[in-house]
């Protein structure tokens, strides 16, 4: 049974949209609503999710919405989703919710498990969530958790190199899957380097770091990374250079350690890294500014493909200081998005066709309209993320929750619900819209799941 609801039906109109005459009789509003309206309204969308999770995946992972059922990533749950979710519920003000998710993690979540587990998922979703938990809520067990965590993962970093193997058993330190990739290597520092500073154990700080310079100094003659790596002997196995997913929050971490650990060898390596690839990756087209896919040695163009994921990077080019690039790529962004009602996974941008065309509730695209609103005061992007927000509600809204795309093209739903849509896709959609105080967007920098990390040493 096909259970996603279109805005069109009255029950999911009424649960999560704010506009109600622009879901329900499907045509424009005579006026957009307010920012409140808006803000209220992702609100009792993030409820919505909750409430179904809530009811029908209660300790596990992640909810199935279409089949309310549940999933867990592995043979035991580490509530993923409740702990990628605190944060945001702290920020909505929605405290019986935080209160009963808090007590399910502190009393229920355990990381002394004898399977694999994925480094770079554990540590953005889990460990970065307790952290910005810790630091929002100020209860010392969500400290004590990602210590436990961070110390059950240190030994994924034992490799020649000291970049990290992608796999390690929590409770042997048994390490598995030595072809990584810059995404997985680089996107520790922000979470490992905060435990540092917040424990005063610099073990974590040096170990992720000395995986950054180990990948660093990979790159190739023209300063760019490819695709996978071996990191038992530094080799690469894949030569493909882009922004997208497999090397995305490498460079997303490389500007953030630089401005939340004011460490200027994370400085070096950012504007480096940057030069190069807005050297070999912008692609301008009739369609738009892209950026696409070059061999890391020649720069020669491999793909025209942008995606879902690439979209992050508006965001940190934004962040960088560079809104010229990050408004115009923003554009880019937004005509993907609506060139099909909603975004598709991969697309060629050339031809302007789906190439790889589901939709998993990501929340890149949003992101990017959160910061460049935020750091130029253009209301242009508040817009683009208004139509962005509605048009997710009115494909993805079903009965329980919200769910993913099978395609973007047929609107097909898919029984997903990913922790991120909570953690990061209503997070900074309800922040877009949200008045600035909900949270001070200059003192804070977001892990790569949205949780927001506060400096608070010196
Ligand atoms: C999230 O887990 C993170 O944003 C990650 O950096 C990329 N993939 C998902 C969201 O799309």
């Amino acid at each position: 049974m096909n259970m996603r609801i279109h805005f069109a039906r009255p029950v999911a109109a009424a649960l999560l949209c704010a506009g109600l005459s622009v879901c329900l009789a499907g045509r424009l509003p005579a006026q957009a609503p307010s920012s409140a309206e808006e803000a209220a309204a992702i609100r009792r969308a993030f409820l919505h999710a909750w409430n179904g999770y809530e009811r029908y995946a209660w300790g596990h992972d992640e909810l199935l919405p279409l089949s309310r059922g549940h999933k867990d990533w592995y043979p035991a749950s580490f509530l993923m989703t409740p702990v990628d979710a605190f944060d945001t519920m702290l920020l909505m003000g929605l405290t019986d919710e935080a209160t009963r998710a808090k007590t399910l993690i502190l009393d229920s979540l355990s990381f002394d498990r004898d399977f694999p587990v994925q480094v770079f998922e554990i540590t953005i979703r889990l460990l970065g969530g307790l952290i910005s938990a810790y630091q929002m809520d100020g209860d010392p067990r969500f400290l004590a958790l990602a210590r436990d965590l961070g110390a059950r993962l240190l030994p994924a970093f034992r490799s020649r190199t000291g970049m990290p193997y992608r796999f390690v058993n929590l409770r042997t330190g048994a390490v598995s899957g030595p072809v990584s990739n810059p995404a997985e290597i680089g996107t520790l520092m922000l979470e490992f380097g905060t435990l540092s500073k917040l424990t005063g154990d610099q073990r974590y700080y040096d170990t992720a770091k000395r995986a950054v310079v180990a990948l660093f100094q990979r790159r190739s003659r023209i300063g760019l990374v490819g695709s996978t790596i071996d990191v038992r002997t530094g080799a690469w196995v894949d030569k493909d250079s882009h922004v997208s997913g497999g090397i995305d929050s490498y460079y997303e971490y490389l500007l953030k350690s630089w401005l939340l650990f004011r460490d200027p060898d994370f400085g070096r390596m950012w504007d480096s890294s940057i030069a190069a690839v807005n050297r070999y990756l912008p692609d301008d087209r009739p369609t738009g500014l892209w950026y696409g896919h070059a061999n890391m040695d020649s720069g020669e163009r491999t793909l025209t493909h942008f995606g879902a994921l690439d979209a992050f990077f508006a965001a940190v080019l934004a962040k960088s200081g560079d809104t010229v690039r990050a408004g115009r790529l923003m554009q880019s962004i937004y005509r993907m998005w609506t060139t099909f009602g909603i975004e598709p996974e991969e697309l060629d941008y050339v031809t302007m066709q789906p190439v790889a065309a589901g939709y998993v509730l990501r929340p890149e695209a949003i992101e990017s309209a959160y910061y460049l609103y935020r750091i130029t005061g253009d209301r242009r992007y508040r817009e683009m993320g208004r139509g962005m927000v509605d048009s997710l509600f009115r494909y993805c809204g079903a009965e329980t929750g919200f769910a993913a795309l099978g395609s973007v093209v047929t609107k097909e739903p898919r029984d997903q619900m990913e922790s991120f849509f909570l953690a990061e896709t209503l997070k900074y959609a309800y922040l877009l819209f949200a008045p600035s105080a909900a949270l001070d967007f200059d003192a804070v920098v977001f892990n790569t799941e949205a949780h927001p990390i506060r400096r608070t040493w010196r």
